[in-house]
């Protein structure tokens, strides 16, 4: 399988002026006609991209058959004779069978419980038909839908509808990654929407009969994230009906297909008894990043694959932007920082390692990671902290002007802020261009009123790219004077050599430097501050980011001294409790402060260091240090368990969402004391699934829950979501030394059924969060997820190889789990018909 390089990009030859396709839908024997209106716009032949599953029942040019030496195939591409092209413009026309009910692996037209679906990001769609399945050949469609199925749905605006037959006509140019088709047994909640120019829009969500009642939040997010894209960035729906189906099986979150976003269920679903607090969020979310897409995605698509940050980074950074003004701004930006380190950093650190703007891969859709997506947004944060709010208006209006209808890159993205703004991007660039993550080191120097703070940057070496260029890093400083007030305050530090410093001037006594505010640059900062200083912050700095921060080094140095053999400092849990006492401070903040750096960063932050972390020492310098804080503030927490306690009908609003979780992590500093009482209780008496699963998941650290899971399996056993999250807690909440051991016996089961991915992810998953539990020193996590992998790529290449990357910091530990994961990986590796997807993951990983 060859590499594909950016740099290789060169146009399609033709133009597609419109796309016709007509389904005969059946769940063996689907027939899809195509006609599709080229006329040539350069050199070359007509190739169009088809998968091995297509069977050819008639390819015609003009109406004319071809004959078999008109055409050749090769792997997945159909090559057209020059000689059989009859001038510069005709109808390419193909006839195929394909059979949607053996597609397991979820790509292009499938089956989910009987229901006809798709999914085309990023080359399903040439397991449809023959077609140049590339973003940047952009047609209006026309589809025909032919099938017994009640519901029958495409792209655009309904045609006609008769039993038997819809037509679907969707007049915006789109790549064929954004075809959906949708055909099945569903019933819709309605709404309507009007948009700023008074057109009116039909809503619809579907979802499976009986599932209307869980519905209704993702209805009221889709009309938030409308109101909110007009009035934030001025950008309005462009078609009379917007649709989304809740599908089971789905390899991703969601499919921003033009008209008709196809979700998993998990992101459609969900009401107080099913669904928790985080579901809600991550719902109204998703929702929003999908619509959302419509002017970021669909309206200016991408280019090629390699600029899949354009639409993917703008995205998630808008979706942010989003949540940020509906629920609380410095509680959405620590959770995003929280998630960026957690997955985007592992990433960076790793074999994995790659610029947002990747310029080569075999296989695109290993390229969905963290650092496309959490870092593509990170990036863009920092171009509007450097360009200003205006300037960044500025720009996003010509960007959304000047690029409207087309497939652009991220050159195209960069140029718009420098027309818009006149500053020079050139060295910006390396953000997009440059893999790995910058570590930022600040000195400071303090004499006679003036303070310097000098920099320097450097960012280690990753898989292709040994020498790194310094690059522009915001760093947001405020200063906070020695009686607490800010004696300065945020200003943006704009660095852009290796070492550079920045003065301040007129100090009457020496601050407190709050720094990397709001994280204002995706960076590793090393800084030298006693605890005091970090207590300091924690209780006086005005920016809830660095106060969070400084709460986070205090608990990441004391578990790193405890896992070096030190004891518990009491500086953490000391300023903690002052923390938590203060009744002024957000709960959803204080919970946030009182949650631990998870084993895995702790296990980062030491190979950083040079020392080699020991999972198992690691997990109990963790449970050490929550019961330090348990027995230190134990009124405290008691405290807050019973004030926190919302009463009143469930509310998903984040003021409640705040203080449950407040109530449900004092809860759970508790269970370390009272051997699982409360969660007992709770468990009985608990009105919504936010604080049963709380309450299960304790009782499960407590060992005493063996009762509760059987209830619970009894009561949710019709509820896939739901089990899910049976069939994830349970290896991540065991005991290490059981983990691998539950999560094989649950795979046994019968309602483990595997093939879902929601199901797979929720298993393997669950047991790769269990740090200590799936680097047990027995091996046997890792032959578990093995086992799993090899046996999921036959079936679901995709899922396979996004569920590898568990093993991406294998070389952080010692020579025996070094030893045995290695062996693990290559016993994939070494699978026959390894699929290409995790043939590369895996080598890049062994590599
Ligand atoms: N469905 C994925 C997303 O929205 C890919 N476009 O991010
Ligand atoms: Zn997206």
């Amino acid at each position: 399988i060859q590499t594909q390089y950016l740099a290789d990009y060169r146009p399609y030859p033709f133009h597609l002026n419109e796309t016709r396709l007509r389904f005969g839908l059946s769940d063996s024997a689907t027939e899809v006609t195509s006609e599709l209106d080229f006329t040539r716009q350069g050199e070359g032949s007509l190739i169009l991209d088809g998968g091995t599953g297509l069977d050819i029942l008639r390819l015609a040019i003009d109406g004319q058959e071809l004959a078999p030496e008109d055409f050749t195939r090769e792997g997945e591409m159909l090559s057209i004779a020059d000689s059989a092209l009859p001038g510069d413009s005709f109808t390419f026309s193909a006839t195929v069978r394909i059979d949607p009910s053996s597609n397991t692996a979820f790509e292009g037209l499938y089956l989910s419980g009987g229901m006809f679906c798709t999914q085309c990001e990023a080359e399903g769609f040439r397991h449809i038909t023959f077609y140049p399945d590339r973003p940047d050949v952009m047609a209006p469609f026309r589809v025909v839908i032919d099938s017994e199925q009640p519901v029958l749905l495409s792209n655009g605006n309904p045609v006609g509808q008769e039993p038997g037959r819809a037509e679907w006509h969707d007049p915006w140019p789109k790549p064929a990654y954004l075809f959906a088709l949708v055909a099945g047994d569903l019933v819709a909640i309605s709404d309507s929407y009007a948009t700023q120019s008074g057109r009116v829009v039909a809503l619809n969500v579907w979802v499976r009969p009986g599932d209307q009642d869980r519905a209704g939040f993702a209805m009221e997010s889709l009309i938030k994230s409308m109101k909110w894209d007009e009035e934030v960035y001025g950008r309005e729906y462009d078609l009379d009906v917007f649709n989304i189906v809740a599908v089971d099986d789905f390899n991703m979150g969601a499919m921003e297909n033009k008209g008709l976003n196809i979700f998993n269920s998990k992101l459609v679903l969900a009401s107080p008894e099913t669904a928790t607090d985080a579901d809600y969020e991550r719902i109204e979310s998703v929702i929003a990043h999908e619509y959302f897409h419509n002017w970021t995605g669909n309206r200016i698509t991408c280019r090629d694959w390699f600029q899949l940050c354009l639409k993917e980074g703008l995205t998630v950074f808008r979706d942010q932007q989003f949540t940020s003004d509906l629920r609380s701004a410095p509680v959405k930006r620590i959770e995003d920082v929280q998630s960026l380190r957690a997955r985007q950093f592992r990433e960076d650190q790793g074999p994995l390692a790659h610029p947002p703007r990747p310029d080569h891969y075999r296989e695109i859709n290993n390229f969905y990671t963290a650092t496309v997506y959490e870092k593509g947004a990170e990036v863009i944060g920092m171009l509007k902290r450097l360009v200003g709010e205006d300037g960044y208006k500025a720009a996003l209006d010509l960007y959304f002007d000047r690029h409207d209808g087309d497939a652009a890159t991220i050159e195209d993205w960069l140029l718009v802020f420098e027309d818009a703004t006149g500053r020079d991007l050139a060295q910006f660039k390396r953000w997009y261009t440059d893999a790995g993550t910058p570590r930022l080191r600040m000195d400071e120097e303090w004499t006679d009123g003036t303070l310097t703070l000098r920099f320097s940057q450097e960012t280690p070496p990753t898989p292709g790219q040994d020498d790194k260029q310094p690059r522009v890093i915001p760093i947001a400083v405020g200063l906070i004077g020695p009686n607490g007030d800010e004696t300065r305050p945020t200003e943006i530090l704009e660095m852009t050599d290796a070492q550079q410093s920045f003065t301040f001037e007129g100090l009457g006594a020496r601050p407190v430097v709050s720094v990397l505010r709001g994280f204002s640059a995706p960076v590793v900062l090393d800084r030298d501050l006693d605890d005091a200083g970090r207590a300091f912050l924690l209780a006086h700095d005005t920016d809830p980011f660095v106060r969070w921060e400084a709460g986070r080094e205090l608990a990441l140095n004391a578990l790193q001294s405890m896992a070096q053999g030190g004891s518990a400092d009491p500086a953490y849990v000391d300023a903690i409790g002052r923390l938590m006492s203060d009744d002024d401070v957000d709960p959803a903040f204080r919970a946030l402060c009182l949650q631990l750096p998870a084993e895995e960063e702790v296990a980062g932050r030491l190979a950083h260091a040079g020392v080699t972390p020991d999972p198992d020492t690691i997990h109990a310098a963790h449970m050490q240090l929550a019961h330090s804080v348990a027995e230190a503030h134990e009124d405290l927490l008691i405290r807050l368990y019973q004030s926190m306690e919302v009463t009143g009908g469930y509310r998903p609003d984040a003021q409640d969402a705040a203080q449950r979780a407040l109530r449900l992590i004092a809860m759970a500093r508790l269970n370390l004391l009272d051997g699982g009482e409360r969660a007992a209780t709770l468990f009985e008496t608990a009105g919504n699934m936010t604080e049963r699963f709380a309450a299960l998941s304790a009782m499960i650290r407590a060992g005493r829950a063996d009762a509760a899971l059987e209830t619970f399996r009894q009561e949710f056993a019709d509820n896939r979501l739901v089990m899910d999250k049976w069939f994830m807690i349970q290896p991540a909440a065991a005991s290490p030394d059981q983990a691998a051991t539950i999560a094989a016996e649950l795979s046994q089961r019968d309602d483990f059924e595997w093939k879902n991915p929601n199901r797979f992810r929720a298993l393997l998953g669950g047991l790769a969060a269990n740090h200590a539990g799936f680097h047990a020193a027995d091996g046997l996590g890792y032959d578990f997820t093995a086992d799993w992998l090899i046996r999921m790529d036959a079936a679901n290449p995709q899922i396979a190889a996004r569920m590898s990357t568990v093993f991406e910091t294998w070389k952080r530990y010692d020579a025996g789990r070094r030893e045995k994961s290695l062996a693990a990986l290559q016993r994939i590796a070494a699978t026959p018909r390894l699929s290409r997807n995790s043939e590369e993951m895996v080598s890049r990983m062994i590599e």
